[in-house]
């Protein structure tokens, strides 16, 4: 049996009832026969592969908090230190209802490969909850975020770990979470969290970088096909923080957002998503109620109820901005019987091992999230080098930064493709790529 196909098994027998942890291991290590089959000697004998799959610590904590009538809770909250071979452990904090074990560990482990891809010194993490936000008031969440950091904080530090946002986690919660990780430490480490608010340390475009960066990637491939945004029409997924910045971005370029969607249906806006439209995402955000729904009814549009964009709309580019495995093989087919083709992934993971398989076989052109998301926590990582040096940026000069890194993760998965030979497949060379930085890592460093 192969190395790889070993390692795959032993995950397996390892970690029962992970489905999504191991869609990702096999998603990641398959891609990687062309650099394992090289080396595999060495590979085998340091444990590389056995070793990238067993996270350093998993660590699971009880989150007890009261809400506004005085009723007493109890979330389980979680930090998943995967692999800090180049950095400190880095990555965000979901908090939403089906959060479980699973799932933070297949975010930790893609983490550790887009972090890779950045180019900047930071490991793989993850974190969060199952804490549900929907409808929890200021106060609540308040409450809860400083009873989650509670705990947090002798896990985490500026050198350690550095957690940021993900779902269900904004300026508000980082703001919280700073508050609290300050009066129980006691010092002013503010690089110990990105995606903090200006006043006390946050990055200039960090709220806008994911979407951005999500569109500077998909330049950089549409130019490698000789083409460009400017004129093509989108479907994209979510309205929260994710899909508002690639639409901001997109309509600036010329492109046309068609589609956004809530766990309630997506709405279908000919004239395109730009402007004012933008704007009124953050406040569809702000209200708490999670329904896309409200877009419909202000702007007079078309909604269409408990149904997803993917195979019901036709547009140049999909886009999904909103969870893991929204795009499923019966969505790949309706995508290639419509003609859609490509398929720029946002959310982490949001396509299932099969659909990959068959868009890439049916010729469309899958960008994965790994390499797509990595704006967000590069702009990270360029929040980070601000605390440390004790000076802001200016948002021209961090944008700037962002674009460079985009198109030097395009760069590194050409050249890693070129390496072994490999057509334009984005994502094994996002893979091979994220990949060789760590393993060369890893084995500097020896048995650890
Ligand atoms: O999935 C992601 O890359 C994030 N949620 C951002 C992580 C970060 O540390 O900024």
């Amino acid at each position: 049996m192969s190395y790889i196909q070993e390692v795959i098994e032993q995950t397996e027998q390892k970690n029962p009832g992970q489905p999504q942890f191991m869609q990702t291991v096999k998603e990641v290590l398959t891609s990687l026969a062309p650099a394992v089959e090289q080396n595999e000697a060495k590979l085998r004998k340091n444990v590389i592969l056995e070793r990238m799959v067993e996270p350093d610590r998993q660590i699971i904590f009880r989150v007890p908090w009261m809400d506004d009538k005085g009723v007493y809770h109890v979330n389980r909250g979680f930090r998943i230190q995967f692999n800090n071979a180049i950095g400190p452990y880095k990555g965000g904090l979901r908090f939403q209802k089906d959060v479980n074990l699973d799932t933070m560990k297949f975010l930790a482990f893609e983490q550790t490969f887009k972090n890779s891809l950045t180019s900047l010194p930071m490991g793989g993490g993850k974190g969060g909850s199952d804490f549900d936000p929907v409808g929890k008031s200021d106060d609540e969440v308040m409450r809860f975020c400083q009873s989650f950091m509670t705990e947090l904080y002798r896990h985490i530090g500026k050198d350690m770990d550095v957690p940021a946002g993900d779902m269900g986690v904004g300026g508000r919660e980082i703001g919280y979470l700073f508050g609290w990780y300050k009066k129980i430490v006691g010092d002013y480490s503010n690089g110990v969290l990105t995606g903090k608010g200006l006043s006390y340390g946050g990055s200039l475009i960090r709220p806008e970088a994911t979407g951005f960066g999500a569109t500077y990637f998909l330049e950089e491939v549409l130019k490698h096909e000789g083409e460009n945004i400017k004129g093509k029409t989108f479907a994209l997924s979510g309205f929260g923080n994710v899909a508002w910045g690639a639409a901001k971005k997109i309509s600036e370029l010329g492109g046309k957002v068609l589609t956004l969607s809530g766990p309630d249906g997506y709405i279908y806006d000919p004239d395109g998503v730009s402007g004012e439209k933008v704007d009124y995402m953050l406040e569809m955000r702000a209200s708490n109620r999670n329904k896309v729904k409200d877009y419909a009814d202000k702007f007079g549009v078309q909604f269409v109820e408990g149904k997803k964009p993917w195979g019901n709309v036709k547009a140049d580019i999909y886009m999904p901005c909103a969870r893991q495995n929204e795009i499923l093989l019966e969505d790949a087919e309706a995508m290639v019987k419509l003609g859609v083709p490509v398929l720029n992934e946002v959310s982490n993971m949001p396509t299932t091992n099969e659909a990959i398989a068959f868009l890439q076989s049916h010729g469309v052109l899958v960008a994965p999230s790994k390499a797509v998301n990595a704006g967000g926590v590069a702009t990270s990582g360029l929040e980070m080098s601000q605390n440390s040096e004790r000076l802001s940026w200016s948002a021209a000069e961090v944008d700037e930064k962002l674009k460079g890194i985009m198109a030097g993760i395009h760069n590194q998965i050409c050249d890693a493709l070129h390496t072994y030979g490999m057509d334009y497949n984005l994502v094994a060379g996002a893979n091979l790529a994220g990949f060789k930085k760590v393993a060369d890592a890893m084995l500097a460093q020896g048995l650890y």
